[in-house]
């Protein structure tokens, strides 16, 4: 992986670099060793820990990849983060990591680190994905054959949720000390959404052991929300060699981030925290307003751009939101579908968090893939799309960009036999895929496709699996964007044909 032989790797002794020269003692086990988590927790804990100190290095457990971690031991716990903008880059180099390692090399070692007295905080980014839990319902996915096994037995379990309740139980049969679990991913209350599938995963242990577990959690977790933000691309040669040239030594696992960083928290840390605010985090009683706003108005209409994108053979953000159907079709979607749906905390300009938004966007340096964001799609638009649909739907206004969207991505990775989405939309990952080309396989019309996925499947929860409305317009939408392409749908969404009154909300 090294870019040049010639230059020594990254390490603490790395002339002409500001870095910690001792890792800190840990104090948190965080599950999720992405570029995310390295590019946003870690830095505020490195200011943390620079302005006030405390034990408050990170475990970091890596799932089942070893890139990052062997990489991490060889160059002592530290990385490069390169803050990349059309103006020019930035270099720093974050060393916080007390440990690394695979839980699926070590899986007892997982529960061991979240059971000992030392942790205080066991923090996640396992993308929407890790929570394993269904988008049907919101709850925990009983279908999922690691779910299944991780409630049947003790020992090594796989899931992050399994892994969370196992190492609590190790803490209420040990010492007891309280712990904080702090979910930092993109997930509408995603302190609560945790805290019920912790719950719901105890619960359905053995009676005595349940109720045991669930008196203890709710006695001494606690499950504070976050809002996290900030674009990361994925690690690409084109970095490792930005680092190589501009700071002469040679880094296998450098993360590319915009300069945009931002981190919102509810301050109900059971077990004390590092002081975040010194790297600018911020503690509100409002964590909800901020969520909403980022997890409908950036990501959701992240989604839209990712997925008409592709379709129109970009690969990147800023390539997409580049063609002026597709800005427009953003910043539709952004200001009559998704802000009417949310309370904008009194602190923020939404005119201007509008202009933030397209101005990260279109960051050409940064090349966030389209194939990135549209990824995941099953998990990442049942958290986006549903409430803000079901509000215009119960207000009488059917949401066409919302519907818009829902196609784009069925498009994307369960296009109807015949039709091909092109190399970006083959690249998107999704643990539906293979679920959602069987549907399309069966399905000769963009309406009985979108009735498979929406209706029969619930892949956007169960109340939009009724409104027929939605169901058709997504139809609608499918179809032209087999037989037109994304512009033409565009401007169907600006332009309905059709007369579309919305349906009224169905009587339960
Ligand atoms: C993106 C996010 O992949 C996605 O769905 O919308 O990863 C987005 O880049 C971050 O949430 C920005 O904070």
């Amino acid at each position: 992986m090294a870019i040049n032989s010639a230059l020594p790797p990254l390490s603490p002794h790395t002339p002409g670099i500001r870095i910690r020269d001792t890792v800190p003692a840990p104090g948190i086990v965080h599950l999720g060793l992405g570029n995310f988590h390295r590019a946003h927790q870690a830095v505020y804990t490195d200011a943390a820990i620079s302005a006030h100190g405390g034990d408050w290095g990170i475990i970091g457990v890596s799932s089942r990849s070893r890139a990052v971690t062997d990489a991490m031991h060889a160059q002592n716990m530290t990385y490069t983060v390169v803050e990349i903008s059309p103006e020019g880059s930035t270099f720093s180099t974050p060393r916080v990591h007390s440990d690394v390692f695979v839980a699926a090399e070590d899986p007892e070692r997982v529960v061991a680190e979240i059971g000992a007295p030392t942790t205080r905080i066991v923090s996640l980014t396992v993308t929407e994905n890790g929570y394993t839990y269904s988008p049907a319902t919101g709850s925990l996915n009983l279908v999922d054959a690691d779910v299944q096994r991780d409630l049947a037995q003790a020992s090594a379990p796989r899931t992050p949720i399994g892994q969370i309740v196992r190492g609590l139980q190790q803490r209420s049969r040990t010492h007891g000390q309280p712990v904080t679990i702090l979910s930092c991913d993109n997930l509408a209350d995603n302190g609560h959404h945790t805290q019920r599938l912790v719950r719901e995963f105890a619960s359905l242990l053995p009676a005595a052991e349940a109720a045991e577990t669930l008196q203890w959690i709710d006695a001494n977790v606690s499950f504070p929300s976050s809002m996290v933000d900030r674009i990361v691309p994925a690690t690409t040669e084109e970095y490792r060699q930005l680092v190589a040239d501009n700071c002469g030594y040679s880094d296998a696992i450098p993360v590319p981030a915009e300069p945009f960083t931002m981190w919102i928290l509810e301050d109900n840390f059971i077990a004390g925290r590092p002081a975040w605010e010194a790297g600018g985090a911020v503690f509100t009683d409002n964590v909800a307003g901020y969520e909403q706003l980022k997890v409908r108005l950036l990501n959701g209409t992240h989604s839209l751009i990712a997925y008409l994108g592709a379709l129109s053979g970009a690969a990147t953000i800023p390539e997409s939101v580049g063609k002026d159907y597709i800005e427009s079709a953003a910043r539709s979607v952004l200001r009559r579908e998704y802000l009417p749906s949310i309370t904008v905390p009194e602190a923020v300009d939404v005119g201007a968090y509008e202009e933030q938004l397209f101005s990260r966007w279109r960051n050409s340096a940064l090349g966030h893939r389209t194939s990135q964001v549209g990824s995941d799609g099953s998990v990442k638009l049942r958290q986006r799309i549903p409430l803000p649909a079901l509000e215009m739907l119960d207000g009488g206004v059917m949401p066409h960009y919302l519907a818009l969207t829902a196609a784009a991505y069925m498009t994307c990775v369960a296009p109807l036999k015949g039709f091909d989405p092109g190399v970006h939309a083959a690249a998107m990952q999704d643990p539906a895929r293979q679920l959602l080309a069987s549907y399309a396989s069966e399905s000769s019309t963009g309406l009985e496709l979108a009735q498979k996925v929406l209706g029969e499947h619930h892949l956007l929860g169960d109340e939009l699996a009724t409104r027929s409305g939605f169901i058709q317009r997504t139809g609608d939408f499918i179809e032209i964007l087999h037989s037109h392409g994304a512009a033409a749908a565009v401007r169907e969404a600006a332009h309905p044909t059709v007369p579309q009154p919305a349906e009224s909300p169905t009587v339960s």
